[in-house]
């Protein structure tokens, strides 16, 4: 009975709750990086947060793991310039990846983004998913478009959420996800809906993270309708 119990342990990943709530045990700062060489050794599944700057991919981070400030969040877009590692019950990995899209950022550190996100979704062997956020109030523009290119390209199984929905009325998160589905070409559905203000979609978000971190469940979204 009790070695029963033990192989079940085994064979189930702790991580994977689908249905209950993510308990979040311990959270902590792994390191920073810009290249492959720097990255943390190839040991845990990771989850990586992309999307453009000051879109609300540390405060979704924060909120997934209920720490206030564990990801410095930040009113001057454009801050995060590094590949920033987190550990989650030494189980698994968050990234949070530097946003694009800000145009005061010096341009010899616009030219360093592309080729080292592309680099990290590419060659980062443990990577299981990536959450591609975009703002409700914004239509997506071509640097959103081409970061979903190169997921696809690469295989990598995408989250997409939409967040900061608390700004906008009922109507308005109605309409607004619609102009995101046409920029996109991804169903309504594809798509969860946050806000890091009141925690909306937390646990939806939790549930799919769990899912792709579970390697043979995970869905590759983008892939779906192909
Ligand atoms: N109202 C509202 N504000 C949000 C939400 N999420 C983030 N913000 C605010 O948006 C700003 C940017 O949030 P960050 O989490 O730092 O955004 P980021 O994507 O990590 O930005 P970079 O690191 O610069 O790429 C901050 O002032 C946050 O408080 C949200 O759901 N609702
Ligand atoms: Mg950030």
């Amino acid at each position: 009975m009790c070695g029963w119990a033990i192989l079940h342990r085994l064979q189930t990943p702790v991580y994977v709750q689908t249905g209950e709530q993510m308990k979040i045990t311990t959270t902590e700062f792994i390191k920073s990086a810009t290249r492959p060489e720097n990255y943390p050794p190839v040991e845990l599944p990771e989850i990586a947060f992309a999307g453009r700057s000051n879109v609300g991919k540390s405060s979704l981070i924060n909120v997934l793991v209920n720490r206030r400030n564990l990801v410095r969040t930040s009113s001057t877009p454009g801050r995060t310039q590094l590949i920033n590692f987190f550990a989650v019950n030494a189980d698994f990995t968050l990234v949070d990846l530097p946003g694009y899209g800000f145009a005061k950022v010096p341009l010899a550190v616009k030219k360093a983004w592309g080729p080292m996100i592309r680099t990290y979704l590419e060659q980062r062997e443990t990577l299981k998913g990536v959450v591609f956020i975009l703002d409700i109030r914004r239509v997506p523009g071509d640097e959103d478009l081409k970061m979903l290119d190169w997921l696809e390209e690469f295989e990598v199984p995408t989250i997409p959420v939409i967040t900061k929905i608390e700004k906008v009325n009922r109507s308005q998160r109605d309409a607004e996800p619609r102009k995101i589905m046409a920029a996109t070409g991804l169903p309504r559905d594809a798509f969860s809906l946050f806000s890091a203000t009141t925690r909306e979609g937390r646990d939806e978000i939790w549930e799919r993270i769990a899912e792709a971190l579970d390697e043979e469940d995970g869905m590759d979204l983008l892939g779906a309708d192909a």
